[in-house]
């Protein structure tokens, strides 16, 4: 069972580091943990807590979504901390799973009302009563994690063409509505098995 992904950042303009970073990993047979996460402020300081959240998600991937976000609230204490979306996929029964804190979004196009939201809240400073939103998806759904530097306006676009690779939507998606004045990240995956 395949998924096919892509993915693009790129730092706001005049910094040659971004503060957000991602992650796409089938960490078992069918299930797959996706997350992007925006580090406070940016350059190197923001990209140190983004990369460290990503470091507690890459060790236990398995672990229930709240458990993990907990473990990384611990770890970026003493960084400036990070806001993320952390979304499970199950392949084998189209399932879906996620958590937000912060200001991090997540377009899903689907027929089915699959519409998660985030809770206020910084990973590593406050964090939220997590909600845990659990979800049914139709395998061939387009799911799309993007970082504050990227417009919402783009859901409501209809020029773009869910039908092309995932990687090139997600450039199509930066390059019409990356905000210069932040650093920009989307991740896109189709669940097509
Ligand atoms: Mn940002």
């Amino acid at each position: 069972m395949n998924i096919t992904w892509g993915a693009i950042g790129r730092a706001k303009q005049g910094q040659s580091v971004s503060g957000d970073t991602y992650f796409v990993n089938e960490y078992a047979e069918g299930k797959l943990l996706v997350t992007v996460v925006d580090g406070l402020g940016g350059g190197v300081e923001a990209a140190r807590a983004a990369h460290l959240a990503v470091e507690v998600f890459q060790q236990t991937p398995a672990l229930p979504l709240p458990d993990m976000l907990r473990q990384a609230h611990t770890a970026l204490h003493s960084t400036r901390g990070a806001v993320v979306g952390l979304l499970r996929l199950e392949l084998t029964q189209a399932k879906a799973s996620y958590i937000g804190v912060g200001n991090i979004g997540i377009q899903v196009y689907s027929r089915q009302p699959i519409k998660p939201i985030s809770k206020n809240g910084i990973l590593g400073f406050r964090l939220p009563t997590l909600l845990e939103l659990h979800y049914t998806y139709d395998p061939g759904d387009i799911f799309v994690l993007y970082s504050d530097g990227v417009s919402q306006q783009f859901t409501q676009d209809p020029t773009i063409d869910i039908r092309q690779p995932p990687q090139a939507i997600a450039e199509r998606i930066l390059a019409s509505y990356g905000k210069f004045s932040d650093d920009a990240t989307v991740v896109v995956l189709n669940t097509a098995k």
